[in-house]
């Protein structure tokens, strides 16, 4: 397991991954900091994306608190050129390629779709259907082949492609059909899976027999297991394996080993299939401490870290006031783009809803839901009110 940054915070390069540890001389303590104020960042709104969907703000979050590093780090390694096919967790990478993160929380709203251009950010949609992003990204790959835009060695025309999926979507068919094709097309690309170690409730050991690295070693690709909790290590395989990719050296398979330590969502609760033991295991294991203690014994201050905490707290407020200052599309935009053309069946569901809408007395039940949710507390129980009134 390559592993750059130890659990104690300790930064050391064994010989047998020279050849990654050389990434390292590319980043300045600029780069450093960055990391970690990322990862800090990432945390603090992912928090704050929780609490937002207690309050009923959300209808669902997707907390990646552990998979900080994993995520940071290879969001780092992409190059300028290249796409990224994100799953539904990456919310540290979105960051790293200027993802506006408001968009995310809208899209768990259920108010937009995503909101950002693929073509402009170059950072796809989030794919909820397992391991199909895969797909896309081994076609979009075939398609940089293609344009023969790979080895050119020019670095404004050269491109490769990372895709992100986790240790329960290797199970997926269209994971190995995603493998086969790379390697049969020898596709500019890397396989990052996090290896977060739980499928909601079904635990790593369920999905294979053998180690994740090695998945693509009978389709033609081989693989590495990084320490997903370090960043370093994250960053350097990553930027390694996308610039061979980039060279023409074909695709890659990056295990990176980590943890979620939060729910797998927020309608999740993982005290019912695993051990405060084993959370308290990986919490020992926090990717953002041990980056704290190597930042610390290189001489960075307190002050850095304050105010990394108030950022995060302010952008914290920012995307809660955000929030709950976002009002509701239009109701018919959800029949708008179920077919290209006019259908009978849609005209008659959106006729019935607006008549439905009509028949309250003031501008219609769905436009109270713009009113920020209020919580009315009373000596025995918590009501939630969405009137915007007292319940
Ligand atoms: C094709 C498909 N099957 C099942 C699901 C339901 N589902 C959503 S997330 C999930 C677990 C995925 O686990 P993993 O790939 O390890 O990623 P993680 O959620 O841990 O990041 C499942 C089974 C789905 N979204 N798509």
């Amino acid at each position: 397991m390559v592993q750059f940054l130890s659990m104690d915070g300790k930064l050391h390069v064994p010989d047998e991954w020279a050849q990654y540890g050389e990434y390292l001389n590319r980043l300045t303590e600029a780069d450093y900091l960055k990391f970690y104020r990322d990862m800090a960042r990432i945390r603090r709104f992912d928090n704050e994306a929780t609490a937002l969907q207690r309050q009923g703000q959300l209808g669902l979050w997707i907390p990646a608190i552990g998979q900080e590093a994993a995520q940071i780090g290879s969001g780092y390694g992409v190059g300028p050129n290249d796409h990224i096919f994100p799953s539904y967790r990456e919310h540290g990478v979105a960051l790293t390629h200027g993802i506006d993160l408001m968009s995310i929380l809208k899209m768990l709203r259920g108010v937009n779709h995503g909101g950002w251009n693929p073509d402009e950010t170059r950072f796809h949609l989030y794919a909820i259907v397992l391991g199909s992003q895969v797909l896309h990204a081994t076609g979009y790959a075939m398609g940089v082949n293609f344009d023969g835009n790979v080895a050119t060695g020019n670095p404004d025309v050269d491109q490769a492609v990372i895709t992100y999926f986790g240790d329960g979507a290797t199970a997926e068919g269209d994971v190995s059909e995603g493998l086969l094709f790379a390697a049969i097309n020898k596709t500019p690309q890397v396989f990052f899976c996090q290896n977060n170690q739980w499928a909601i409730s079904s635990s790593t050991a369920s999905q294979t027999t053998v180690p994740l690295f090695r998945r693509g070693e009978g389709f033609g690709v081989n693989g590495v297991r990084i320490d997903g909790n370090d960043v370093l290590a994250s960053y350097a395989v990553t930027a390694k394996h996308m610039d061979d990719a980039r060279n023409g050296l074909g695709p890659y398979f990056i295990e990176a080993l980590t943890y979620r330590i939060g729910a797998h969502t927020t309608s999740d609760d993982p005290t019912k299939y695993r051990s405060n033991e084993e959370v308290d295991y990986w919490k020992a294991r926090d990717p953002l401490k041990r980056l704290e203690i190597f930042l610390r014994e290189q001489g960075v201050g307190q002050v850095f870290f304050d105010d990394v905490a108030a950022s995060g707290d302010a952008l914290a407020e920012e995307i809660r006031l955000a929030t709950f200052a976002l009002a509701n599309p239009p109701f018919e935009n959800m029949f708008n783009h179920v077919y290209s053309e006019p259908h009978p069946l849609i005209e008659e569901q959106m006729a019935w809803l607006e008549n439905y809408e009509g028949s309250f007395e003031d501008e219609g039940h769905l436009a109270h839901q713009t009113t920020a949710i209020q919580v009315v507390e009373t000596p025995d129980v918590i009501q939630v009110n969405n009137e915007g009134g007292a319940a």
